[in-house]
């Protein structure tokens, strides 16, 4: 059976799943999503992206057809459909039908879609190797013009990042926002380690603060927990490409990368050039954390 895609409230196989050339969604961008994924029958901190969602519209003021509780139906009915206990789920929200102006009260209702699919993963390889980023050109959008964390449709300053760290041959791009300082990569956040960055020479974990430029990852604020719980120092710090260089260690962290190591930034070494241990421990952390928490369904 082909995959089913839910929009507006029904169920369409892919190849039907359609939405109109006049929905602003695709003629301005005008939107915001979510990217969740299900461990085993488990949505991973469901409430946590619905309520980013739903902050996302409510700055652009769009208004979401339907609550919480009925979109949080709306995902679980369609990874039903689709027989997916492990999924990548998309939920888009569309400002909708228009006309070709730009002005949003022409909309008369929003487009909501949901797609359930199999989760194309990182290979292995790179979790064992790390990766290798580089710093691009093209800064992360200002807080003041189109804030970083909107999780809008208009993707395109990333996007531009993405292709300037594929022309240099690597698969993630390091931003840095207006004023050179860390902001995030294009679709994760970024941390730190100091393998002695404590007063009293212990481990600490940085990651730059959310208003320097940044989404606030969903899975960023359960590394933070985790590292609470394993009473790993940590501080949200103003950090330089400088520092990153200096790092013991540095690690992404998004929904599709969950943790993943990184050991060359610009052409430079970072710590020993491999996967360190602290990376390791989070990253194990967190599985255990996929595996035991979320929304659960069943089949
Ligand atoms: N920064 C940006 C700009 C993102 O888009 C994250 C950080 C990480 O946030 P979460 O909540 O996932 O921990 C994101 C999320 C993909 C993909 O397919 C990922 C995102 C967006 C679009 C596609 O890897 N990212």
């Amino acid at each position: 059976m082909s995959l089913q895609i839910y929009i507006d409230g029904k169920w369409y196989p892919k190849e039907e799943a359609k939405i109109s050339v006049f929905d602003h969604g695709l003629l301005y961008g005008d939107g915001v999503f979510e990217g969740i994924r299900s461990y085993g029958g488990l949505v991973f901190k469901l409430q946590e992206h619905l309520d980013r969602l739903w902050e996302s519209a409510h700055t652009l003021m769009l208004e979401i057809p339907m609550t919480k509780k009925e979109m949080e139906k709306a995902i679980i009915e369609t990874l039903r459909i689709n027989q997916l206990l492990d999924a990548y789920i998309r939920a888009v929200v569309t400002r909708g039908v228009g006309d070709l102006g730009l002005d949003p009260a022409k909309c008369k209702k929003a487009t909501c879609f949901i797609i359930t699919d199999k989760i194309t993963l990182y290979p292995e390889s790179l979790y064992k190797k790390g990766l290798s980023i580089v710093t691009v050109p093209t800064v992360r959008n200002l807080p003041e013009a189109i804030n970083p964390s909107i999780k809008s449709l208009n993707y395109l300053n990333n996007i531009l990042a993405k292709i300037e760290a594929k022309n240099s041959g690597c698969v993630e791009a390091l931003m840095l926002n207006h004023q050179g300082y860390v902001a995030e990569c294009t679709g994760d956040n970024v941390f730190m380690i100091r393998k002695n960055g404590t007063a009293d020479g212990k481990p600490l974990l940085l990651t730059p603060p959310i208003y320097l430029g940044a989404l606030k990852g969903i899975t960023r604020q359960a590394i933070v927990e985790i590292a609470a719980a394993k009473k790993l120092a940590f501080q949200e710090r103003i950090l330089t490409r400088h520092d990153l260089f200096n790092a013991d260690e540095v690690f992404l962290t998004g929904t599709a990368a969950e943790v993943i190591p990184v050991v060359k930034i610009d052409g430079r070494k970072i710590g020993d050039g491999k996967p360190g241990p602290v990376t390791g421990s989070l990253l194990a952390a967190f599985h255990q954390l996929t595996k035991k928490s979320g929304v659960r369904y069943s089949l």
